[in-house]
């Protein structure tokens, strides 16, 4: 093709930047055949990103405001309000770890949770309008990093611990660091009719103040328990002011820490027995009586863990160890066994069994350098992210992988060059019983040189790396910058499992009921109705009025503001801005919106449709005047 020739000689392209090109081009009209949920790190929100074009779909409003969707600014504020941490309203969160809901181990495309890692929250987010339903604070923890992860079959969300504080976050001096500071696990109970977590059937576990990192619960053949690891075994405090020690260095003096063997089905029964007590009117597990019921062993983990990740077949746990080049891979079997055979080394110093290490352990592969976090494909490979070389490394599972490696064996493969800092990596389906492979996208903090410089904040860049085929070809397809927080991680789902809703499935209605809003409006029946002092306004939108349009109230009034968009044409969004009182709603085809505030600023406010949604979108206003209290009362 001459044409395209040119173009490549012009652009100064390879064959393999063309063939690149064309794997992850997405011509106008087709869609992705992928979708990625990614964290937003700082900025609390969530990510849709289409693979293999790396298009931005769209964000997902969960723990910041986000005034296009109305988030915050009169839409979903009891939501965020939930999570409120002692009465302080939280306007963003560090986000980590999406998780997609679960049938079987496999994603079934309908909920989405993530966590909050600087105030231990729990979001929960609907695939069908991909907005969030709920917001929760954890009652006995003040971080988290261990979340959020699902059971096979969503029954349980998961959010492990972080930094250790005492349970229910009260104040306690540093010397009472081993006494009074401790970690825990959270079990949030999910409701799928009702499609939220139930925190009346949910609890904790306490564990010691070591600072649980990452979780992965069991599936398939370790279905109903639960692996955690650990680091700060040490139980470091910090002594930098006395002339001692950082936390960097404190904290990783041990050659191992303590990888957390759960019971989570029994640790389930425990609570169902009523064995725990009250901190913060949450019902925590204590530590104790997990000893006592022999529900909770550790086995050591080299050095400085990070990533823990079971393999598709839920037969083994592979664990990273940030300054080991190996990852160690255990055996659920081993495990079983070694607990059966009460093969324990010793006890840590709360009295929780420390399994022997080489009884549970079944592999060690070389790696590199820096390993944090292991992902899975359909052929038997393993992939491991190397923050410090940094790099992504395929390695094979020892198992029955048939053909591909009928001799089957732990073995490093190839590696495939990332950009710098990789953290998570995530393949298709890579954390589920059914990996399919193919796409592999690596999540690197740093993007020197890689883009257009944006100052001296650069943003994160999502490598999307090619691995349909084996051995050591893993070519690296395209960069994405990110450039609105620091994703940690994120899963990539069929878009075929998706079956988002195109418009509100009827009018009226209410997103946060996921029903008809009895107090929507019909076309026809748009009034203004005083009952006291509350002005209720019950209006309309459409193409491209708003009914009614004049809304005059006395100064200290309520306005209780109900929206219903009559629209049934797809993408027909509305908005509603109302200048002085910060808000802005996103009115959906269908959706019923309500707000309530109290006219406390007199004046003459136009109030606008803030998204263009057709030729005469700037006509589509109204005036709403608040009366000066004096001015009324003279009336
Ligand atoms: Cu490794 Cu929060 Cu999962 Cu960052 S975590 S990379
Ligand atoms: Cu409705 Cu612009």
């Amino acid at each position: 093709m001459p044409a395209l020739q040119e173009v490549m000689r012009q652009r100064e392209l390879t064959p393999d930047d063309v063939l690149a090109a064309a794997k992850t081009y997405v011509p106008t009209g087709k869609h992705d055949e992928a979708i990625i949920f990614a964290s937003g790190g700082h900025s609390g929100q969530m990510f849709m990103i289409g693979v293999p074009s790396m298009r931005l779909l769209r964000t997902i409003a969960v723990f910041t405001p986000e005034p296009w969707q109305g988030w915050g600014y009169g839409v979903g504020n009891e939501i965020l309000e939930a999570g409120n941490a002692k009465d302080q309203e939280l306007t963003w969160a560090d986000t980590h770890h999406p998780a997609l809901s679960e049938t079987g181990g496999d994603y079934d495309g309908e909920w989405c949770f993530i966590n909050d890692k600087a105030n231990a929250r729990v979001a929960v987010i609907d695939l069908r309008d991909f907005e969030t339903k709920q917001i929760i604070k954890n009652p006995i923890s003040m971080s988290d990093h261990g979340g959020t992860f699902v059971t096979p079959d969503t029954d349980y969300v998961i959010e492990g611990g972080q930094y250790a504080t005492p349970l229910g976050w009260e104040y306690a001096p540093m010397q009472d660091y081993e006494e009074k500071y401790r970690g825990m696990v959270t079990f949030w109970k999910f409701d799928r009719d009702r499609g939220r977590i139930d925190p009346d059937q949910s609890f904790a576990i306490e564990l010691p103040p070591y600072w649980q990192d990452l979780m992965d619960a069991g599936k398939k053949a370790s279905a109903g328990w639960l692996f955690g690891n650990s680091i700060n075994t040490e139980m470091a405090v910090g002594t930098l002011e006395e002339g001692g020690q950082s936390f960097e260095a404190g904290v990783s003096q041990r050659d191992m820490d303590y990888l957390h063997v759960m019971n989570m089905a029994k640790i389930i029964e425990l609570y169902k027995a009523g064995k725990h007590e009250p901190i913060n009117g949450f019902p925590v597990i204590r530590l104790q009586t997990l000893i006592d019921e022999g529900v909770l062993f550790f086995v050591g983990e080299p050095k400085s863990p990070h990533g823990v990740d079971i393999t598709p077949d839920g037969k083994f746990i592979v664990v990273s160890g940030k300054l080991d080049p190996h990852v160690t891979i255990y055996g659920f079997e081993n495990i079983q066994k070694a607990i059966a055979d009460k093969k324990f080394t010793s006890n840590d110093q709360y009295g929780v069994p420390v399994l022997d290490f080489d009884a549970c352990k079944v592999a060690q592969v070389e790696v590199g350098l820096g390993p944090l976090h292991t992902q899975f494909d359909d052929k038997g490979y393993a992939y491991t992210s190397l923050f410090l070389e940094p790099a992504v490394a395929r390695w094979t599972l020892g198992g029955d992988f048939g053909d591909l490696n009928p001799e089957p064996d732990w073995t490093l493969v190839g590696k495939t060059n990332v950009h710098y800092n990789v953290g998570h990596l995530l393949t298709y389906g890579g954390d589920t019983v059914n990996p399919k492979g193919k796409f592999l996208v690596a999540m690197n903090k740093w993007s020197i040189d890689r883009f257009f410089p944006t100052g001296p904040l650069l943003p994160q860049n999502f490598q999307l790396i090619d691995i349909t085929e084996t051995g050591e070809t893993m070519p690296l397809l395209y960069d994405m910058p990110i450039g609105f927080g620091e994703p940690h991680y994120a899963q990539m789902i069929e878009a075929s499992k998706l079956k988002p809703w195109k418009v509100y499935p009827e009018v009226g209605w209410n997103p946060h009921k996921q029903a008809v809003d009895p107090n929507h409006t019909k076309s026809g029946k748009e009034r203004i109705e005083r009952k006291g002092d509350e002005v209720h306004v019950h209006m309309t939108v459409v193409r491209s009025h708003f009914a009614p349009e004049h809304i005059e109230v006395n100064q200290g009034d309520t306005v209780v503001w109900h929206v219903t968009s009559v629209e049934r044409a797809q993408d027909a969004t509305h908005g509603l801005a109302i200048p002085a009182y910060n808000m802005n709603l996103s009115i959906e085809p269908g959706e019923y919106v309500q707000i309530r505030f109290v006219a406390d600023k007199a004046g003459t406010f136009p109030f606008y449709c803030s998204e263009f949604c057709s030729a005469l979108h700037l006509e589509m206003m109204g005036y709403l005047r608040v009366k000066p209290a004096a001015v009324a009362q003279s009336q």
